[in-house]
């Protein structure tokens, strides 16, 4: 792993991934990608990590995919390398991701976070879609997310002129769940994280798949989709572990079963 640091048991049940490529403000090159998919796959796989945090350094969550490397690529060639499927990988994580931003997440590196399942930001955060300016447009699912996220009349600015986002005004948006000082975000994402760590790692599971399903489904649909993971919490040990634990007023010990 060149571009990446990963600390399967950062705390526990905890991961903690760090885009490390700080001299290019953590740009997405292929490679870095790769490593992504990779490390993510394996964490998913790995039944000790129940949530996993993934961050940049103070400067830069990711300033983008990597302008350099794709400048002279043509869409066959964008076609052929087709990094859509890395991406996919990173959608179908089924733990829980946090996002922990400080200052640049631009471009890719704003659809990175937002592939995410929450953003803790710092204060120095800044989003962005600035790819207009570079002559193309967001390709990983920036028009969409970004959309969901902050409405319509925010994306339409951000993407047509390419202007950032500042930490505080993404949170009144609704593109992310706080802001905390610098020197704190990636501790509050990590508290966030141990929050999550506790419950049962089945039901967070479903849960999660249950949520993003409100994005792909009209409502009658996303309602059997998350009634049918509901039923299967059932089949669970930590359903009736955490109920009995309810009833005999004690705190629930889970188990992933
Ligand atoms: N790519 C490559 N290098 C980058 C970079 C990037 N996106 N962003 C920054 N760097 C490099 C700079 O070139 C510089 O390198 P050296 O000159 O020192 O060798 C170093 O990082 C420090 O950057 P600056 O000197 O520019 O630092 P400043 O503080 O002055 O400015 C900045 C910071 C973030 C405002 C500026 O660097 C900037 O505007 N960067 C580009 C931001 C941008 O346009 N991002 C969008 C890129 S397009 C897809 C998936 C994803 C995508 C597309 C398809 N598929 C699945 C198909 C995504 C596309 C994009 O993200």
């Amino acid at each position: 792993m060149d571009y990446l640091k990963v600390t399967p048991n950062h705390l526990p049940h905890i991961a903690l991934i760090q885009l490390n490529r700080p001299k290019e403000l953590n740009a997405l090159n292929l490679q870095l990608m790769g490593e992504l998919r990779d490390a993510l796959r394996s964490l998913d796989a790995d039944t000790d990590v129940r949530v996993i945090v993934l961050t940049g350094n103070e400067r830069a969550f990711a300033a983008g995919a990597d302008i350099k490397e794709m400048a002279g690529r043509t869409a066959i060639d964008m076609f052929n390398v087709d990094q859509f499927t890395t991406w996919d990988t990173i959608k179908k994580t089924k733990k829980p991701i946090i996002a922990a931003v400080s200052g640049f997440a631009l471009g890719g590196g704003c659809e990175l976070a937002m592939l995410c399942d929450m953003i803790i930001a710092s204060e120095s955060a800044q989003f962005g879609q600035p790819e207009i300016k570079i002559g193309t447009m967001p390709g990983a699912g920036g028009t969409q997310r970004l959309t969901r996220a902050v409405g319509k009349q925010w994306a339409m600015e951000m993407v047509l002129t390419g202007q950032f986002m500042s930490a505080e005004k993404a949170y009144q948006a609704g593109l992310v769940n706080r802001v905390v000082p610098v020197e704190l975000y990636l501790q509050e994402a990590l508290k966030l994280a141990q929050q999550i760590a506790q419950m049962s790692p089945i039901a967070v599971k479903l849960a999660k798949e249950s949520v993003l399903q409100a994005f792909n489904s009209h409502l009658d649909e996303g309602l059997a989709f998350e009634r049918k993971n509901f039923y299967l919490t059932f089949a669970s040990n930590d359903q009736k572990e955490g109920m009995t634990a309810f009833v005999e007023k004690r705190a629930p010990r889970f188990e992933g079963k």
